[in-house]
């Protein structure tokens, strides 16, 4: 049985952080989704979204699993069309909370084709790998520029300025807290994309390209549902 080769999950930590990732984002999903009855009108958008995000990666962490448990392999197609449909929404989270004090739609539109950058150039990297260390560091720097993108946006361009402008000490805490998922919950990323073959953390400690699925099944769990849970109380203090 092809099942019976990879599949036994209380053995192999990849296939159980798929398992509890699944399950998690699920909960976390409907949780959003009810909690909408609990916020200010302002705020049922930025729910949604955020049940959104949660959903369409229960959703695709249902076909990933079964994926890695037949073959063993990173599904990086699944992944990646996962994060090119979230990624976004995270954007449009930042934009939702900063248009209360005067975002743009060409913030948002800035934010996204950074983001899209930085997730084209690592599907390049990944999908289109011939194991070379070259391969793997070029399209990965490539991606990066576009994270940086993001990270400076949050941190001291608009999105900050805009937060600081805001007058809201909410709002300022709420744009901090989602700049620090930025920081520290999108670099372990790349931390993953260099365990694979050719990549840094592949070659110089032979950490195997399984590995690359713990450390982003670890990071989508941190990001999706944390930013979520950011924005949730944001609006929660907001509306009381
Ligand atoms: C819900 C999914 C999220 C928040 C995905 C975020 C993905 C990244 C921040 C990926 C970044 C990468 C680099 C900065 C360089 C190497 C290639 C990537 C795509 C793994």
């Amino acid at each position: 049985m092809l099942l019976a080769k990879i599949a036994d999950i209380g053995s192999n930590p990849v296939a159980f952080t798929f398992f509890i990732g699944c399950m998690a984002m699920f909960a976390s999903s409907v949780f959003f989704f009810v909690e909408r009855g609990s916020v200010d009108k302002k705020w049922k958008l930025s729910l949604l979204v955020s049940a959104l995000i949660t959903g369409i990666a229960a959703v695709h962490y249902l076909y990933m699993r079964d994926y890695f448990m037949a073959t063993g392999e990173n599904p990086t197609a699944y992944r990646y069309i996962d994060w090119i449909l979230t990624v976004p929404l995270m954007c449009v989270e930042f934009y939702l909370l900063t248009k209360l004090a005067g975002a743009t739609k060409t913030l948002l539109w800035k934010l996204i084709i950074a983001s899209t950058w930085m997730l084209v150039a690592g599907y390049i990297g990944e999908a289109f790998s011939d194991g070379s260390t070259s391969h793997s560091v070029t399209w990965g720097m490539l991606s990066t520029v576009g994270y940086l993108y993001v990270l400076y946006t949050a941190w001291f361009g608009e999105v900050a300025q805009l937060a600081a402008n805001s007058k809201s000490e909410v709002i300022e805490k709420g744009v901090r807290a989602l700049a620090w998922f930025v920081l520290v919950g999108w670099a372990i990323y790349p931390v993953g994309y260099m365990c694979m073959d050719g990549g840094w953390l592949n070659t110089a400690f032979g950490w195997t390209s399984q590995n690359v699925d713990l450390f982003y099944n670890i990071a989508d769990a941190i990001n999706k549902i944390g930013f979520g849970l950011v924005v949730y109380n944001i609006a929660i203090s907001e509306s009381n």
